[in-house]
């Protein structure tokens, strides 16, 4: 197949999916054009297979806001015409969907016919899309897709409950490389961070408010009361420095490490005991699932699609968002026994294995196919 990708090629969940999934697809054999308005953060290396076309947009004095959106369509139409692509798989709505639209009626001008699969990950539904400043084109777009899958059986309820969806809904979790995740013999790092052989906790995001990342500190002051340990908080955002100044207040500094943005964040998990993930709303969890395949037990809230994810007393425990206390009890009691910290870092592993690539791969595949089908 040739397929083309839409995707933000930033460090955001969406894009991360977007190009594992390219680059995986590229690697059984398939062509991969990324349309973005720059290259993918994790495809920095060359394939053969895979292709990569910059939506560059053309300012302008009148323009207060340059059209992304209409340069995103324009690139769409060339790549499809000249690459001849199958299918077009465009991820997070906004605006790809509808830009995938406006290239698809395009093409058909040139009597090319073009399937458009539009994966929805999350905030496109849950936060920025049911706002009403965008939802009358998410909705029309999300309807005028050949095939829409959502992250998690949660966000396809979501979906359904805030727009008014007429075509069928599949459900595509989100998978994990093991080639690239999994425990990384760090003993030298580990040294570095717990001198004296602390507990190593973890958190990872874009550190936007729906992160909670603000709970991530109040629950590991309550920890640190009991276990020694060590806080790293990996990833930048608006939150950030909010968060190093409630560290200041709390007097927790020598303890906390905000590492910033990490490319090799499968080294700093594996070094780590537990993950944090407090979320206000989460479609998935990625980051919670990319710590579990490096054997890192994950306390979690229970919003959104992250009871698909973490099974509650097995690989981690859920609370209630904003229930600070009760993730901190629950992070104390996997972390103040060796052999329960030992079994809850197996068990993570062996739930990631549900999400395995290899697994996830053919279902993307075959719908490809299934939705060529139909045209
Ligand atoms: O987590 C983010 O805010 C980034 C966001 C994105 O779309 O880039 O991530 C979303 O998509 C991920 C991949 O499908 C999911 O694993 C995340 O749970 C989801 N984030 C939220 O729903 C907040």
């Amino acid at each position: 197949m040739k397929i083309g990708i839409v995707c933000y090629p930033t460090f955001g969940g969406s894009g991360v999916v977007a190009t594992e999934l390219g680059k995986a697809l590229a690697d059984e054999g398939h062509q991969v054009h990324f349309i973005t308005y720059s290259q993918p953060a994790r495809l920095d290396f060359f394939s053969a297979n895979l292709f990569y076309h910059e939506v560059s947009v053309r300012n302008y004095p009148l323009f207060d806001y340059a059209p992304y959106e209409s340069a995103l369509a324009s690139k769409l139409v060339d790549v499809v015409r000249f690459e001849k692509l199958d299918i077009l798989h465009v991820h997070y709505a906004i605006p790809h969907a509808s830009a995938a639209f406006m290239a698809k009626q395009i093409l058909a001008t040139y009597g090319i016919h073009i399937p458009v699969v539009t994966t929805l990950h999350g905030t496109d539904i849950t936060l920025v899309g049911k706002d009403p400043t965008y939802k009358p084109v998410v909705t029309f777009s999300i309807n005028q897709s050949d095939g829409i899958t959502t992250v998690s059986q949660n966000l396809k309820e979501d979906t359904l409950k805030h727009f008014d969806i007429t075509r069928e809904i599949k459900v595509i979790p989100n998978f994990i490389d093991f080639q690239r995740f999994s425990l990384k013999p760090k003993d030298h790092f580990k040294k570095a961070i717990a001198p004296n052989n602390e507990r190593i906790l973890i958190h990872t995001s874009n550190f936007r408010k729906v992160k909670r990342t603000g709970d991530v500190i109040l629950m590991f002051q309550q920890i640190l009361k009991k276990i020694p340990s060590k806080l790293l908080m990996v990833g930048d955002g608006p939150e950030r420095s909010y968060n190093e100044q409630l560290c200041r207040d709390l007097g927790i500094c020598d303890h906390v490490r905000f590492l910033g943005k990490q490319d090799a964040v499968e080294e700093i998990l594996s070094v780590s005991d537990l993950f944090l993930m407090p979320s206000e709303s989460e479609s998935f969890g990625l980051a919670a699932l990319e710590a579990m395949a490096c054997k890192v037990p994950a306390i979690t809230s229970n919003s959104g699609g992250l009871p698909e994810l973490n099974v509650d007393g097995f690989c981690g425990y859920m609370s209630n968002v904003g229930d600070v206390d009760e993730m901190a009890a629950n992070a104390i009691k996997i972390l103040e026994n060796d052999q329960v910290l030992q079994q809850f870092k197996e068990n993570a592993l062996k739930r990631a294995q549900d999400f395995d690539l290899k697994k996830i791969l053919p279902v993307y595949i075959e719908y490809y196919n299934e939705i060529m089908a139909r045209q």
